[in-house]
């Protein structure tokens, strides 16, 4: 809930057109891209004058959005993102909660003039803000946005666009509502997302029917030769080279979802995605229960997230990396197998 005094503030403000920012994390997923286009297109349509800074790009899955040909990628145009950012009135910050997540544009959005709002629902939020929307228990951010709209009793202003890009967010977010943060007030904001124009079938079919063929052949390989099965440990983990990417032609988006398989065999209750980006080594970490990932991502993996899932990295080898996860399942056995 936004308080009285903050509430009265963005109304005010927000009633003569201004220069708006919105930013997301780097590498957006789709309640990033969701939120931020969502938010983007109500903001317009009140006539304010507003642009969408990425940090980073985002996957091809996502480019169907409304309002995508408007985004502008920090790393393609530094300059003109700089500009906005310090012109900036408001300056939106979207499902992130450390400006360390934006990379370098969060050295220019910490010494803007513009009055920045966070809208999010990641844990141990580091306050950079000055105006704070946040619940941890909210699905997505696109949940939030939804009712950080409705708290400024406009949502008259949810129109087709901004309700499908809303929708994209809550149904990635959510795992297409079968994750645990999935609450009866997510279901009653979907379904007035739908009543304002979000066409549940046809997002279903952008996110996850648009697939190369050669990616459902990646997936096949990496489930017959780099699955590996800890049932001692209730684990199980996916680990890909950078040899295995190249072979295969796979990019970022790509690997999206894979992360989710381990979890699929009974019994398993900590899963990990483990990929060789040749810089970096990216870990995608999913449980269940009371094993909290965001904390394992947080202590060994540079990264952080939800509780039950999260992401982090190393810079050592893959190799190395598959190592120091081994060598966490011992000291959280009595979780694994509780
Ligand atoms: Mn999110």
């Amino acid at each position: 809930m936004l308080e009285k005094k903050n509430l009265e503030l963005l109304r005010a403000r927000l009633d003569t057109p201004c220069k708006i920012v919105i930013t997301t994390h780097h590498k957006p997923d789709g309640d990033a891209m969701g939120s931020t286009l969502g938010l983007y297109h109500f903001l317009k349509s009140f006539g304010h004058d507003v642009v969408v800074i990425t940090p980073t790009d985002y996957p091809s899955f996502l480019h169907w959005l409304p309002g995508n040909d408007l985004v502008v990628d920090f790393e393609k145009l530094p300059t003109v993102s700089i500009k906005h950012v310090n012109e900036a009135d408001f300056i939106f910050c979207l499902d992130f909660n450390a400006l360390s997540r934006i990379n370098e544009l969060g050295e220019h959005v910490a010494q803007a003039k513009g009055l920045k709002i966070k809208i999010d629902h990641h844990l141990l939020p580091d306050g950079f803000e000055d105006i704070n929307y946040s619940n941890i228990k909210a699905s997505s951010t696109c949940e939030l946005i939804y009712d950080f709209i409705l708290e400024l009793g406009s949502s008259d202003h949810i129109t087709p666009d901004v309700a499908n890009c809303l929708y994209v967010g809550i149904m990635t977010d959510t795992g297409s509502f079968k994750f645990d943060c999935t609450t009866p007030h997510t279901h009653e904001v979907v379904a007035n997302l739908i009543r304002k124009g979000a066409n549940s079938y046809q997002i279903y079919d952008q996110l996850f029917n648009q697939h190369q063929f050669r990616r459902l052949q990646f997936v096949g390989f990496c489930l017959s030769n780099r699955f590996h099965y800890l049932p001692e440990y209730n684990t199980a983990y996916i680990a890909i080279t950078a040899q295995d990417l190249k072979d295969f032609g796979i990019s970022t988006g790509d690997t999206e979802g894979l992360e989710s398989y381990p979890l699929t065999v009974k019994g398993i209750r900590l899963g990990a995605l483990i990929i060789d980006r040749t810089k970096l080594v990216k870990l995608s970490l999913r449980s269940k229960g009371d094993i909290a990932v965001n904390e394992i991502c947080r202590d060994y993996f540079n990264g952080g997230g939800h509780k039950n899932a999260s992401g982090g990295s190393s810079t050592k080898t893959l190799d190395e990396t598959v190592q120091d996860f081994l060598a966490i399942l011992p000291k959280i056995k009595h979780l694994l197998n509780s």
